[in-house]
């Protein structure tokens, strides 16, 4: 009896390609206008100031990231620390991982929050984009994700204004497409929140959800007053009533209330989600990709996600976040904000009320030169 021979076992594999190697990276700020003014509790949003970054390769191939950096001077600090860690990545492979574990290690003493967190989670986005197209493959598909369709909710706009406005605006976003939108609330009392809630309500269709955001205005006490009474009116999510890290408080307000407490914007890396998790601080959760650590963090977070059944969805940055939440086996809503048209060759398609990564290699994002001229340069 003679022994069969497995081809694919005595055929020779021949080896894998080289990775790239880096070459340097750029960093430019521009401010962006926006068509509907932001006015959360915290802040009155007229113009955003996103941080364009492209990394490049020996091979010629550029990745890039953009990330909202809520002021000027935070997108002025998170440029000093991708120039500096720009110099240190010079002459290395392509391993977005191995890459972000020796700048984590190498930022461990100054502290690996704030705009150097941010830095690091712009530089992994970019080497990933990098990686996609050196593979040829939209980063949804580098993950092991089909370029499936996420639902979107309209985030533009809806900040602290007037009932009158409110219905204005709402009804103009409808107009735009998306099924679902987000309203800003911490008004003085909660007469006002649940008068800007009606307004919105009554200018959309009645089962169209919508989530509310408190940018952490309230106190935990506070918060389950105000979420009582808007859980009775209907909100698809309660979002950050409270400090976000206090997760105790979170988890409180949590217990106290039906209405799903949504927090995660602000979650400091896949530890700071670990934690929040385990304090039981929320129902729901949202890391931002530029703040969970990138990609790579992001996979980390969608992991714990899918252990713990809990729902994710993203925070701005659709454009990269929309490969991602396609790759995130609890993925609930995506955040779109239109901020990035003013910058990009092809702007993200809303249809039927959910986006789909592009059928372009990487993030499928490129800058229109044209249209950055006519920015404003920070
Ligand atoms: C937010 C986004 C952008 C600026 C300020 C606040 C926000 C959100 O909390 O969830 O969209
Ligand atoms: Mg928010």
């Amino acid at each position: 009896m003679s022994a069969e021979v497995n081809p694919n076992l005595s055929a020779k594999a021949s080896p894998a390609a080289p990775p790239p190697t880096l070459r340097g990276l750029a960093t430019r700020g521009v401010r962006v206008p926006l068509a509907f003014a932001l006015g959360t509790s915290a802040a009155v949003v007229r113009s955003v100031p996103l941080l364009l970054l492209d990394v490049s390769t020996e091979e010629s191939i550029v990745g890039r990231a953009y990330l909202f950096c809520y002021t000027p001077a935070g997108a002025r600090a998170v440029a000093a620390v991708l120039a500096e860690a720009g110099e240190m990545i010079q002459g290395q492979p392509l391993h977005p991982q191995s890459i972000g574990l020796s700048l984590m290690r190498r930022y461990a003493l100054l502290g690996v929050t704030g705009p150097v967190r941010m830095a690091l989670s712009a530089l992994d986005i970019a080497l990933w984009d990098a990686l996609a197209k050196a593979a040829g493959q939209p980063l949804a598909e580098l993950l092991g994700a089909g370029r499936r369709a996420i639902a979107a909710y309209d985030s533009r706009g809806l900040g602290l204004m007037a009932p009158d406005r409110l219905a204005d605006e709402a009804r103009a976003l409808r107009a735009a497409g998306l099924r679902a939108l987000k309203l800003r609330l911490g008004h003085a009392t909660l007469a006002e929140d649940l008068a800007a809630l009606h307004a919105v309500r009554r200018a959309v269709p009645s089962d169209m959800p919508v989530m509310v955001d408190y940018n952490q205005a309230l106190t935990p006490t506070e918060a389950v007053r105000r979420g009582l009474a808007l859980q009775a009116e209907g909100i698809a999510w309660l979002e950050e009533p409270i400090r976000h890290d206090d997760y105790r408080g979170n988890a409180h307000v949590a217990r106290c209330l039906d209405v799903p407490v949504q927090i995660g914007e602000n979650f400091n890396g896949p530890e700071a989600m670990a934690e929040a998790v385990a304090a039981g601080a929320c129902d729901l959760v949202m890391p931002d990709v530029g703040r969970i650590g990138g990609v790579t963090g992001w996979m980390q977070a969608a992991a714990m996600a899918a252990a713990h059944g809990l729902q994710m969805s993203s925070h701005l940055v659709p454009e990269v976040s929309v490969h991602l939440l396609a790759a995130t086996p609890t993925a609930h809503w995506l955040e779109y904000v239109d901020w990035a048209d003013a910058l990009l060759e092809e702007p993200l398609q809303v249809v039927d009320g959910a986006v789909t990564p592009p059928d372009r290699p990487g993030l499928g994002m490129a800058w229109d030169e044209e249209k950055l001229r006519r920015l404003e340069a920070l």
